[in-house]
């Protein structure tokens, strides 16, 4: 499917580079905000939860301002590019690190992957708690700027089984289509999937399962393939083809500020104000809402805070992000309404991370795309459900490792606390909690091993680990759709607060879930907005 782009899009997209150009931390009608201290509605992140909710109000109408605390990504550096690659990270990298913490700790043990650094607002962060981390993205476009663009629409009976409430008919017939289609999903051609040196890494690991008995399957993504093929003809500039995706890609992806966003600002009625980090969220007594922020800079100081205020507010700081503030909201009596929900109903979508050895006669290629398109589904299983991401791992020499990442159905959930000592929040999730996603993707593993006479790689996680367990891409649930909200997202015990991120997802959803969140935030500003808005 090839997004077509509106006149609202190319306006929007003006707007994100006159921002870039004139390097603006406001991005948008410059009169909208101002240094105002109120907007109509407010919107907390910029991701797909906060790209959804600022478009659908843009459209109708509301003045709607995005605080989102990463910084804006369209603005070459020295080098020509907005981002760095994986390969050679710079500060462009991570959030305000002194060394980047890639998910690949060692290759052959060697401490060759990560790099020093100096601290800037990066794209990529890691955000540390005690016995997991959660990768999130930090800019205009949150996840999409860092993510591997896969796309996918999860089974209808799990969806089901996940979220009971949600009419799955009006989810798959209206919804998910919808998302998808602005989203920009498109699939890999399957004779170039079969003809080209890219994708070898994938074939391989495809062969493999099937000697296992495994079903692979097509995953669609939205990263350009049409350009992924001119990049491969050398007829353009390379990207996902030259190593590029979690710490941004310079081409072909199509990132929400390229989709959602660019039509939200082309409304007019939508400004993104960057590099705002909102900390606090209190209701005057005339039932407004009032955001503190802190305004940092491109060294991390805090070089301003501002309060503004709105009618209605959309929580959209992702799953980590959202909980996060609603949390404290509650725990520090601004909000004392909110109920026990709130920071409950955490998982990582089973996340775990594992690479296998190959014989030497099975080259997975020097040269690999960066955007993953198979995976290995054995969901329907119903001993022991698996989805397995195929992914690459681009190194530019043969290197013999199929890696994956294995989404798996973990049943335990994690609870964040507040902590008033140091106003920061713990997330309570256990190692034995995260054994429960290593045992199943062990069971996949293992026959896949035994049926192909290989053995896993030690060399890849620290340790001598076969399975990275300790974090997630994934990150989901804290304030869960039915209850720390209503069935549409509406924060029980806070009228007029809303959550449209992957907060409300209760800790699994069986795939790679961004299309989930992007469909259930179609569904919430719908309802929002024919009900709320009309009263
Ligand atoms: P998210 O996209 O995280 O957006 C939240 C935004 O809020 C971010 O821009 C934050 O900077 C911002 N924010 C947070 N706190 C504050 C605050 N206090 N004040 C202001 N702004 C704030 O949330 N998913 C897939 O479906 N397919 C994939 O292939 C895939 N690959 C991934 C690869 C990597 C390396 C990572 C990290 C994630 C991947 N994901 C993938 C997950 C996906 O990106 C994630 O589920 C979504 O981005 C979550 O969307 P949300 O709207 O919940």
């Amino acid at each position: 499917m090839t997004p077509k782009l509106t006149r609202r899009h190319l306006l929007g997209l003006g707007a994100l580079q006159t921002a870039a150009a004139l390097g603006l931390t406001r991005i948008g009608r410059a009169s909208a905000l101002q240094g105002a201290s109120y907007s109509p509605a407010l919107v907390i992140g910029s991701g797909y939860g906060g790209a959804v909710a600022a478009l659908r109000l843009g459209e109708a109408g509301v003045r709607t301002t995005i605080l989102e605390m990463g910084a804006l990504w369209n603005r070459s550096g020295p080098d020509g590019r907005v981002f760095c690659s994986t390969g050679a990270p710079d500060h462009r990298s991570m959030w305000f690190r002194s060394r980047t913490e890639a998910p690949l700790a060692t290759f052959l043990w060697l401490d060759v992957v990560n790099k020093d650094i100096s601290p800037y607002p990066g794209v990529l962060d890691r955000v540390r708690y005690a016995d997991m981390s959660v990768y999130v993205g930090r800019g205009v476009g949150g996840g999409s700027l860092v993510n591997g663009g896969m796309a996918v629409t999860p089974r209808r009976g799990y969806f089901s089984e996940v979220l009971p409430q949600v009419d799955a008919g009006e989810m798959y017939a209206t919804y998910f289509p919808r998302a998808n289609a602005m989203l920009g999903v498109n699939t890999v051609d399957p004779a170039w999937f079969e003809s080209t040196e890219w994708y070898r890494y994938s074939r391989v690991s495809r062969k493999h399962a099937a000697h296992a008995g495994l079903r692979t399957t097509f995953v669609p993504n939205v990263y350009d393939f049409a350009y992924m093929r001119q990049e491969a003809a050398g007829t353009v500039p390379r990207s996902a083809l030259a190593g590029e995706v979690i710490y941004g890609n310079n081409h072909g992806k199509r990132s929400l500020d390229r989709t959602y966003l660019a039509a939200a600002l082309g409304t007019g009625n939508v400004t993104i104000e960057t590099l705002h980090r909102a900390r606090a969220v209190r209701r005057e007594p005339d039932g407004t809402y009032v955001v503190t922020a802190d305004r940092v800079d491109l060294t991390g100081k805090v070089v301003g805070t501002r309060e503004i205020g709105c009618e209605r507010l959309f929580l959209a700081a992702g799953s980590i992000g959202t909980t996060e503030l609603l949390l404290r909201a509650r725990e520090t009596g601004a909000l004392p309404g909110l109920n026990a929900a709130v920071g409950q109903g955490w998982g990582p979508n089973g996340n775990v991370m594992t690479g296998r050895a190959n014989h030497v006669w099975d080259t997975v290629g020097a040269n690999q795309s960066t955007m993953p398109v198979m995976g290995i589904d054995d969901w329907d299983n119903p001993d022991n459900p698996v989805f397995a991401e195929i992914a690459p791992l681009p190194t530019g020499l043969e290197h013999w490792v199929s890696l994956y990442l294995a989404i798996t159905r973990n049943r335990e959930r994690g609870t964040f606390t507040y902590d008033p000592a140091t106003d920061t929040v713990r997330l309570d999730w256990s190692r034995a909690q995260s054994a429960v996603s290593v045992a199943s993707a062990k069971r996949l593993f293992d026959r896949l091993n035994a049926r192909n006479a290989t053995i896993y790689r030690y060399d890849l996680f620290g340790g001598n680990k076969t399975f990275a367990d300790d974090f997630t891409y994934h990150p989901l649930g804290g304030c869960v759709l039915g209850r720390a909200t209503d069935d549409h997202g509406r924060v029980r015990g806070a009228p007029g607060v809303y959550v449209t991120d992957g907060a409300l997802i209760p800790g699994s959803i069986g795939v790679n879930p961004f299309v989930t969140i992007t469909a259930l935030a179609e569904r919430t500003m719908a309802r929002v907005l024919a009900e709320d808005y009309a009263r």
